[in-house]
């Protein structure tokens, strides 16, 4: 399968990656006429992506304008945006005989990411990698690009899955939930926020990465500076409040995102000033006021949209996240709405931070 692809060189090995809840990933090393060289063998999980055509499309639009723009600038691209290894037919992916769908990078040697970070300097760096992306991407010429997953961050739209599963039913774990969903309900109409402001046109539609997550952002070993934004499979049209909101969700976390012990989980404002302050530098001359004004409340969105979602997958017998033990989907949506009321608790704080970084 990976013979595939355009590699010049023998497979040595090929060790899967754990990190992330959808796609399958390996880390493949080949002996090439330039020594020892790594690549990154992805499956692109087909029950989440179900067009990855698109997916590809979207990717390889992304990376090509960001390299021309690098290059442009006198900067070398090789670190600095994710490589797409064609086919040896020139395809950006290749399926298999039995329906897999297979994509490889150019691993990016040097660097590292990290799940969780106590370091302030790794989430500015990461804050600032993820606003520099939007800036970027805001030049990005031609058609609107794929919506990947439809209605990804259609709040409104999350809320119905859950009180399908609700309905349902299907695992008879509704009874064990029913203080993580009443929460939950009492934020429906608050939730809706982001969504209906880009149907009024009062939040501007903007190319976001909707997966803002520390763990998305190399860090390099050497400077520490954030050079490449990761997992771009998400990379679609979206208000830029999703993907400030997620980055406070898992950067501004004291705990990760499956602590079960729920008195560790809360806000570290620490962490978010300087989220805060990476971010809003770095896309000062992009966002709308309209936009500063809703970065407070950001956070809260898409946690609680999170939350939603790992309820959702817990209900429905845990169909689309990956899990690692029992419950994780039901401890993933307990920690969220933990993280959900630190930052109700937080709001303000927050909004005061905001003010003095954007003023
Ligand atoms: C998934 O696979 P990963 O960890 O990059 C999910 C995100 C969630 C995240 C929760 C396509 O991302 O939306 O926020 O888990 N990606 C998709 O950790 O659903
Ligand atoms: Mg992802």
């Amino acid at each position: 399968m990976f013979s595939e692809f355009a590699i010049d060189g023998q497979l040595l090995n090929a060790l899967p990656l754990l990190s992330g809840h959808i796609n399958d990933t390996y880390l493949a090393e080949y002996r090439t006429a330039g020594g020892i060289e790594r690549f990154v063998h992805q499956r692109i999980n087909p029950h989440v992506f179900h067009q990855p055509e698109a997916v590809m499309d979207n990717i390889v639009r992304v990376t090509e304008f960001a390299r021309q723009q690098l290059l442009a600038s006198g900067i070398d691209p090789t670190r600095r945006v994710l490589t797409v290894i064609p086919t040896w037919a020139g395809g950006s992916f290749n399926r298999t005989a039995s329906g897999e769908v297979w994509r490889t990078y150019r691993y990016i040697e040097g660097a590292r990411t990290y799940e969780v970070s106590s370091q302030l300097g790794h989430l500015y760096q990461a804050a600032r990698a993820f606003g520099n992306f939007a800036c970027l991407l805001d030049a990005l010429p031609g058609a609107r690009l794929h919506e990947t997953i439809p209605g990804f961050h259609d709040t409104p739209r999350r809320y119905a899955a859950l009180l399908q599963a609700i309905q349902a039913d299907i695992a008879g774990r509704v009874r064990d939930c029913s203080a993580e969903i009443d929460f939950l309900l009492e934020r429906q109409q608050a939730a809706a926020q982001g969504v209906n402001g880009l149907r009024s046109g009062d939040l501007p539609e903007r190319i976001t990465h909707n997966d803002t997550k520390l763990n998305n952002v190399l860090i390099d070993d050497q400077t520490g500076e954030g050079i490449c934004v990761l997992d771009l499979d998400t990379v679609m049209p979206g208000s830029i409040l999703y993907d400030f909101g997620d980055l406070i969700r898992m950067g501004a976390a004291a705990a990760a995102e499956d602590e079960a012990d729920l008195t560790a989980v809360d806000m570290d404002m620490s962490k978010f000033r300087v989220l805060a302050q990476g971010f809003v530098e770095t896309t000062r001359s992009l966002l709308i006021p309209f936009e500063v004004d809703l970065l407070p409340f950001a956070p809260r969105l898409i946690t609680c949209e999170q939350a939603v979602r790992f309820l959702t997958d817990h209900l429905n017998g845990d169909v689309y996240y990956k899990t690692q033990r029992p419950a994780h989907n039901l401890i993933r949506a307990r920690n969220q709405i933990k993280m959900v009321e630190a930052m109700e608790a937080a709001e303000e704080a927050m909004r005061e931070v905001v003010s003095g970084v954007s003023g």
